[in-house]
């Protein structure tokens, strides 16, 4: 069995930072579970363009609030503690932090291998290096 806690892998190089979210990697792919899972934070009034074209990803709202749209219909969606979104079409989405910052829930199929962040087009590569300390 594998244990770890949000505080050691926040204070680790499984925590990754841009402008507009923070993603801390408490599973990667080199625990071999098919998955990886992490719990992001995106602040609030930000917005995200994201397209996840090599992986399928589910994202479950704990607590504050947002809105997703999907790109090629323009519908918008609340996102509020509760609320799951499953990109199981590899959907090209616009995701947007509210009145205070959001704090998710997220599962990657094929997992994550480290330290990635999106490209130009809002994806990851498949082929990051994975993290030393692993
Ligand atoms: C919801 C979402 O995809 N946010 C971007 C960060 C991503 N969840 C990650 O790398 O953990």
């Amino acid at each position: 069995m594998i244990v770890r806690t949000l505080k050691d892998c926040e204070n680790s190089d499984r925590s990754v930072s841009t402008e507009t979210w923070k993603s801390v990697r408490l599973s990667l792919a080199d625990d071999n579970m098919g998955y990886s899972f992490h719990i992001t934070t995106i602040y609030a009034g930000s917005e995200t363009p994201i397209w996840y074209k090599n992986h399928l990803e589910t994202v479950y709202c704990m607590s504050g609030n947002g809105e997703v749209e999907t790109v090629s219909d323009g519908k918008v969606y609340p996102i509020e503690p509760g609320t799951v979104y499953i990109l199981d079409q590899h959907d090209n989405h616009l995701l947007r932090g509210g009145s205070e910052d959001m704090q998710l829930a997220c599962v990657f199929n094929p997992p994550l291998n480290g330290r990635e962040v999106h490209d130009a087009d809002g994806a990851y590569q498949l082929n990051e290096t994975p993290l030393q300390d692993a």
